[in-house]
C-alpha cells in the first residue's frame, strides 16, 4: 500500500491520522506542489485532478482523504468507523465537512499563506467572507460539541479527523476559531487523547517550518 502526499497538506494530514491509528504498513511518497510533483503525467496519471492525498492499495487507485480514510476503516475493520445508525451520522459529519465546514479555511490558506510567500497583496474581502462562513458552521458544531467528548459520542471517529483538519494551519491562516469554546476544548482533547493526530501535528509543524524557512536560512 502506498499513500503520495504531503505531510504539510491537511488533505494528505487526514489519511495519516487514519493509517497510525489504525497501525497499518504502507509506503509513502513525497509529492511537492512547490515543485509541480502533481503536475507530472506519472501523478496525474493516478490522479488527473492532480491533487493529494492519493492510496495506491494493489489495483485499486484512491484519490479523495474521505473516500480513502473509509477504505482503510472498512479494510481493516477499524472503530474510526462505528456500526449501525453511528456510522450514518460519522458519513453526515465527514459530508458536512466538504459541504460547509472545509469552505473557509483554504481561503484563509490562499490569503494569509500562499499570497505572503508568492509576495501579492491580500484581498481583505475574501479574508472576511472566509471569516463569516467559519463563524457560522463553527457556532454549529460548537453546539453540537457542547455534551460530547468527539463528534460521534465518546470515542473518536473518522468525523473527527476530517473535521479537526482546518485546524492544520491555525497558527498560520487564523481562524476564528477562538471564539467557540467547546470546538477548541475538543480540538485539544484530539491533540492530548488521540496519539495519531497528535503526531500528524508534529509532522505538520516539521514540513511547514521547512517550506517556509527563508531560502540561505534564517536572517
Ligand atoms: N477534496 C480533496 C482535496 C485535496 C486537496 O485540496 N489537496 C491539495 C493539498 S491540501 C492539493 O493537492 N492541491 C494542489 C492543487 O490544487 O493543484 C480531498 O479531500 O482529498
Amino acid at each position: 500500500m502506498k499513500l503520495y502526499g504531503d505531510p504539510g497538506s491537511g488533505s494528505t494530514r487526514r489519511v495519516f491520522a487514519a493509517l497510525y491509528h489504525i497501525g497499518v504498513e504502507f509506503d509513502f511518497e513525497l509529492i511537492d506542489l512547490f515543485k509541480g510533483d502533481n503536475r507530472t503525467p506519472a501523478f496525474l496519471a493516478l490522479n488527473p485532478n492532480g491533487m493529494i492525498p492519493v492510496l495506491v492499495d494493489g489495483d485499486v487507485v484512491l484519490w479523495e482523504a474521505s473516500a480513502i480514510n473509509l477504505h482503510l476503516a472498512e479494510k481493516f475493520g477499524s472503530d474510526l468507523l462505528p456500526p449501525g445508525a453511528e456510522r450514518a451520522l460519522t458519513l453526515q459529519w465527514m459530508f458536512w465537512a466538504a459541504e460547509h465546514w472545509r469552505q473557509g479555511p483554504p481561503a484563509l490558506f490562499g490569503e494569509r499563506i500562499a499570497k505572503v510567500v508568492m509576495g501579492v497583496a491580500q484581498d481583505p474581502r475574501v479574508i472576511a467572507d472566509a471569516e463569516a462562513s467559519i463563524r457560522k458552521f463553527a457556532a454549529i458544531l460548537d453546539a453540537h460539541l457542547e455534551d460530547r467528548r468527539y463528534v460521534i459520542g465518546n470515542k473518536v471517529s473518522l468525523a473527527d479527523f476530517d473535521l479537526a483538519a482546518t485546524f492544520t494551519h491555525l497558527t498560520r491562516t487564523h481562524p476564528p476559531y477562538a471564539e467557540f469554546p467547546n470546538v477548541m476544548a475538543w480540538h485539544q482533547r484530539l491533540l492530548d487523547e488521540v496519539p495519531a493526530w497528535a503526531r500528524t501535528r508534529d509532522e505538520v509543524e516539521v514540513r511547514m517550518a521547512a517550506l517556509l524557512a527563508p531560502p540561505g536560512g534564517a536572517q
